[in-house]
């Protein structure tokens, strides 16, 4: 799977594009019509420069759409539906052939092998399987690559840390914030990691996590924790992984094309720069899709890898750019947040950002746990607490922002991705 430069891994990339481009043109009534409307035909896409010429495809594209209007093969063909929860507008449905799911296995395969797994490793896969991709993308990754698979799904956390203590589970993989929650479940019950447990490697992904949770959960269990990135419109989880270097995900480039554009402008920016991640999958038959925008901000790091491959990596993903919150005129990401709270090793990563509309003025209060002791401990030492967070985070978002500290418990639990902001200043307008 490794290139042996970056010209061959273009050369690649050129080839598939055209028989995408082939593909989609003779197969997909969406991709017809937007040739259609561009004035293109299939010989105007030769490379990845010609690319440009063709529009973004957006979310709003799939909803549109809904359900199945970017299918390219007849329903028979169609193995597997996949859907978002459509918490913040319509459901967006996306389908897989038998080839795509065997492609799919194979990406997983790998981002599994990149972390250091091989088929003499089990894995409690502790994500939900149904419509959300991140069960059955890992369920089916690692089947591929030999590993003795435990599909515990997600929920039932005592139960969980038993079966690991058990099973001699040696990886597991969840969101980052439930694998917290899995820890400080296995410290009630006081298991000890290195007695108790096998466990050596975790991946996790589907939400932004810092390096501030990184570190709690491979604290929590002595493994090494690494990070994934995907989405459902491009397959699942499957798209970057981290290598054990861990400065950075590469991406598959063999299996996407990827591009990084200004947010507002829609052009690429410089090399190295931040902007939005826009993939095209060079491997979809039953959704065919080009220029996909993903909303998520990173950006492409220039150095080679010492790790050995050839395949670009980029930078963790802080957070998208519809998560970025606009508080008083003055632009937020959570992530800036959460990196304040981490700081402070009192703070073991429960928190909730709560932004509400007073007399017209937004206002931000984060809403943090700290210990039982703490809490109920000297309350002078909690003023001083609060007061020095809210300095720091006053210094970093330059806005006034509350911090309200709360019991052990207090923030719900999420078994699958956390929900973070609470934005109460639109009706009903949870994030
Ligand atoms: O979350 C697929 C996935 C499952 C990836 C399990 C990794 C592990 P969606 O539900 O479609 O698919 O959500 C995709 O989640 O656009 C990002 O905003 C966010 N996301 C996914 N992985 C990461 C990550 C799956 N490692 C959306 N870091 C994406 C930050 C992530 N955000």
């Amino acid at each position: 799977m490794n290139f042996k430069s970056r010209e061959e891994i273009l050369e690649y990339q050129n080839k598939k594009l055209r028989c995408c481009v082939e593909y989609a043109s003779k197969n997909s009534r969406f991709f017809k019509n937007i040739l259609k409307n561009f004035d293109l035909t299939p010989d105007d896409i030769k490379s990845i420069e010609d690319l440009q010429k063709l529009p973004f495809t957006t979310k709003n594209d799939l909803r549109d759409n809904y359900p199945f209007g970017l299918t390219a093969v007849p329903m028979d063909e169609i193995v597997r539906f996949h859907a978002s929860s459509g918490t913040t507008g319509k459901s967006t449905v996306v389908y897989y052939t038998r080839n795509d799911l065997d492609t799919w296995s194979d990406l997983m395969a790998r981002v599994l092998s990149t972390t250091g797994l091989t088929k003499k490793d089990s894995m409690q896969i502790i994500y939900n399987y149904g419509f959300f991709t991140g069960g059955f993308g890992f369920h089916y990754g690692a089947e591929r690559l030999g590993i003795s698979v435990i599909p515990t799904g997600s929920g039932n956390t005592k139960k969980q840390i038993e079966i690991m203590r058990d099973f001699g589970t040696t990886s597991f993989t969840s969101t980052p914030s439930y694998a917290i929650h899995l820890g400080e479940t296995a410290e009630e019950m006081s298991i000890i990691p290195e007695k108790d447990l096998k466990l050596k490697i975790g991946v996790f992904g589907g939400e932004p996590w810092g390096e501030g949770m990184r570190q709690r959960i491979e604290e929590l269990f002595h493994i090494n924790a690494y990070d994934n990135y995907g989405l459902s419109e491009l397959c699942g989880p499957g798209v970057a992984v981290e290598c054990t270097e861990k400065e950075g995900l590469h991406v598959w480039e063999d299996y996407f094309i990827m591009e990084v554009i200004d947010p507002k402008t829609g052009e690429l920016v410089g090399e190295g720069e931040r902007g939005e991640l826009v993939f095209t999958p060079l491997w979809k038959e039953a959704m065919p899709i080009f220029r996909y925008r993903t909303r998520d901000i990173s950006r492409v790091f220039k150095e080679k890898c010492n790790c050995g491959l050839h395949f670009r990596k980029i930078e963790r993903l802080h957070g998208r750019s519809d998560d970025m919150l606009i508080i008083r005129g003055v632009n937020i990401f959570p992530s800036q947040i959460e990196e304040v709270i981490l700081e402070n090793p009192i703070f073991k990563g429960h928190y909730s950002i709560i932004v509400e509309r007073k007399e017209s003025l937004d206002t931000l209060t984060i809403e943090i746990e700290v210990t039982k002791d703490l809490f109920t401990g000297n309350l002078k030492d909690l003023i001083e607490l609060k007061e020095k967070v809210e300095e720091k985070l006053n210094n970093v978002l330059l806005v006034k922002a509350n911090v309200r500290l709360v019991e052990e418990g207090a923030i719900p639990r999420s078994q699958g991705k956390a929900q973070r902001v609470i934005d109460k200043r639109n009706i009903g307008g949870i994030k």
